[in-house]
């Protein structure tokens, strides 16, 4: 009877794995959605990374360990209760147990490790247009084919919102969210809290170097797409360095990911990614006049 019930346990994990996986669900790249399980759909090669890394090794190692967990205490409830076994055994050592559960949880680290540390050097690497990146492909020694940067965004984390300024032209402007009175007027299907004044744009099948720092007189913040795979520090007084090269056009949301001060919650990122052709209109406005003058060159946000 307890073998059948761990049986049924196994085949409900074995049903929920894909719904984990975001397999089972319709969902939308650059936003959450109610209801949402899994991670945010890829546009990148790094998210393709992370979501290869946790939908394979990860999830499996994790639900495998849980329900040997799960078997191991059914056993001792049933099988060492005080009335099935009332003079227990006095053994208090057994060296080939230890060993075993020494060993066995170090291979597993070590098997979890390698395509960590691999996705996490994809991260922290930017292309110079010859390195190959793991993709999909997370256990390769690297498939894809990335092209070098098109150009650079330094994003400053300010107390409470992000600077982005476009480096190759010496171009920045302030990306502040939308209140809800400012929400009800303009941009009104875009996501409450995430929506901002001023995006982020660049163009897509492009590589874009980021670099990331905070206001010297202020404090850690933290710069992360889901959906590009980029989560990295924004630090006073530091340079921090990551890249994406997006293959999908469209608004991909964001927020500050260190808990920074009273409106850490209230300071979302917004990247438009937008076809070559807008954004070289988009940029040449943008280097000939204000952010609103770029803006207007792009199919306005509904
Ligand atoms: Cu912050």
């Amino acid at each position: 009877m307890t073998g059948n019930r761990v049986l049924k346990i196994g085949a409900l994990a074995a049903a929920t794995l894909p719904l984990l996986q975001g397999g089972a669900m319709a969902q939308q790249a650059g936003q959450p959605v109610p209801g949402q399980v899994g991670l945010q759909p890829s546009v990148t090669p790094l998210m393709d990374s992370i979501h290869a890394f946790h939908d394979g090794p990860l999830l499996w190692t994790i639900s495998a360990i849980t329900l040997l967990v799960l078997v191991l205490l059914i056993i001792v409830m049933v099988r060492f209760n005080a009335k099935a076994n009332p003079k227990p055994s006095s053994t208090t050592h057994n060296t080939l147990v230890e060993v075993v559960w020494t060993v066995v949880p170090i291979l597993i680290l070590v098997i979890i490790a390698i395509p960590s540390f691999s996705v996490l050097t994809d991260q922290l690497t930017v292309p110079d247009g010859e390195r190959k990146y793991l993709g999909k492909n997370i256990f390769s020694f690297g498939e894809v084919d990335v092209p070098a940067p098109g150009l650079t965004i330094k994003a400053t984390g300010q107390q409470w919102y992000w600077d982005y300024e476009y480096v190759d032209m010496g171009k920045s402007f302030s990306s502040n969210m939308l209140s809800d009175a400012e929400l009800a007027t303009t941009k009104t299907t875009q996501p409450r809290l995430l929506a901002v004044n001023y995006e982020m744009v660049v163009p897509v099948n492009t590589t874009v170097r980021l670099q990331i720092t905070a206001d010297p007189t202020g404090v850690i913040h933290a710069f992360a797409v889901p959906s590009f795979g980029i989560k990295i520090d924004a630090v006073p007084g530091k340079l921090n360095e990551t890249w994406f090269n997006a293959r999908e056009t469209g608004i991909f949301y964001g927020q500050c990911s260190e808990l920074c001060g009273q409106d850490h919650a209230f300071m979302p990122i917004a990247v438009r990614v937008v076809t070559q052709e807008e954004y070289a209109a988009w940029a040449a406005a943008l280097e000939a006049g204000t952010p609103d003058d770029a803006n207007a060159t792009l199919p306005a946000i509904s």
